[in-house]
């Protein structure tokens, strides 16, 4: 999977080999009902075509598909619902735009479909341990995010609890890249993201952020996601809707502190923001 470079929107970037040499943007595209319900099947797919030109157009290295809400206190759905929303929007932009398409899902049947439909990349906040996903990953060969998350989504923020945050997700991403690895999965395809907001107080997704770098040493690249989350907006104040410079902020100090992949709802901000953090920190490394 080649995915475009977010400097200098060269595509160039080998997600199979991960080598990036500047960070990535991964651009953000619900179409769970709270997003694009109004107006039907039709307008929705439109909606959701329009949004992905735009974020392509703004420099996102990978836009990622979603048809299953994930938020704090989300019900479930099922795979035939999930398809039926996603399904329509990933044929729809896989024909009119060249970035690449990540579907986010934990369902293996949902896996298989959206990579028939163009899909490139996996991605699972559950991290595989579905039924049948693990399996389905292997197969399908494909770049998969595995995501640390505390619980599941409609309970995980009742009182998480860590004795240290950053070890307990620590060892939980090497031990399931171990396992992922031992299973058959291709392992240079995999990337690690520790699940800010999923099962983590204020102040374990504050530590977290400032020991990103001891995700590092895994030796796998870092996707985090921040956008717009609570941690911002109990730090600012802010409504989910007024908090992007909240997101822009934490999405320079998660490359600063070694992020390689941002996964953002606003992608032309953040483009620009992570082009002015990879200048200064490539000046850096080079004295
Ligand atoms: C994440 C995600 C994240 C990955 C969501 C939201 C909640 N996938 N899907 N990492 N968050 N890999 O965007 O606020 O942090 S849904």
């Amino acid at each position: 999977m080649v995915v475009a470079n977010s400097c200098d929107n060269i595509p160039m970037l080998q997600l199979g080999t991960l080598e990036f040499d500047c960070p990535a943007v991964m651009g953000v595209l619900n179409v769970t009902p709270d997003s694009f319900s109004d107006g039907g099947r039709f307008v929705a797919r439109d909606a959701a075509l329009r949004e992905a030109e735009s974020m392509a157009a703004a420099g996102a290295a990978i836009i990622d598909i979603g048809g299953e809400s994930t938020r704090p206190g989300a019900g479930s759905v099922n795979a035939q619902q999930e398809l039926d929303r996603i399904l329509p929007v990933i044929e729809a932009i896989r024909g009119a735009v060249d970035t690449p398409i990540s579907v986010d899902t934990s369902k293996p049947d949902v896996m298989r479909a959206a990579v028939a439909a163009g899909a490139a990349m996996i991605n699972d906040v559950r991290a595989l341990q579905a039924d049948g996903a693990l399996q389905a990953a292997i197969e399908l060969k494909r770049p998969v995010c595995l995501m640390h998350m505390q619980g599941m989504p409609r309970t995980m923020q009742n009182e998480p609890t860590y004795d240290d945050i950053v070890v307990e997700v620590g060892s939980f991403l090497r031990q399931r890249v171990a396992q992922c690895r031992d299973a058959g999965l291709d392992q240079d395809l995999i990337v690690i993201d520790p699940g800010f907001g999923f099962g983590k107080t204020h102040s374990h997704n504050i530590e977290l952020l400032a020991n990103l770098r001891q995700l590092q040493d895994i030796g796998r690249p870092l996707l985090v996601g921040l956008s717009r989350k609570s941690m911002l907006g109990e730090l600012t104040g802010r409504n989910v809707d007024e908090r992007l410079p909240a997101s822009i902020s934490a999405a320079v100090l998660a490359v600063m502190h070694g992020a390689q992949i941002v996964r953002a709802h606003d992608v032309a901000a953040t483009v620009d923001a992570l082009r002015v953090a990879d200048a200064v920190m490539e000046a850096g490394e080079r004295r």
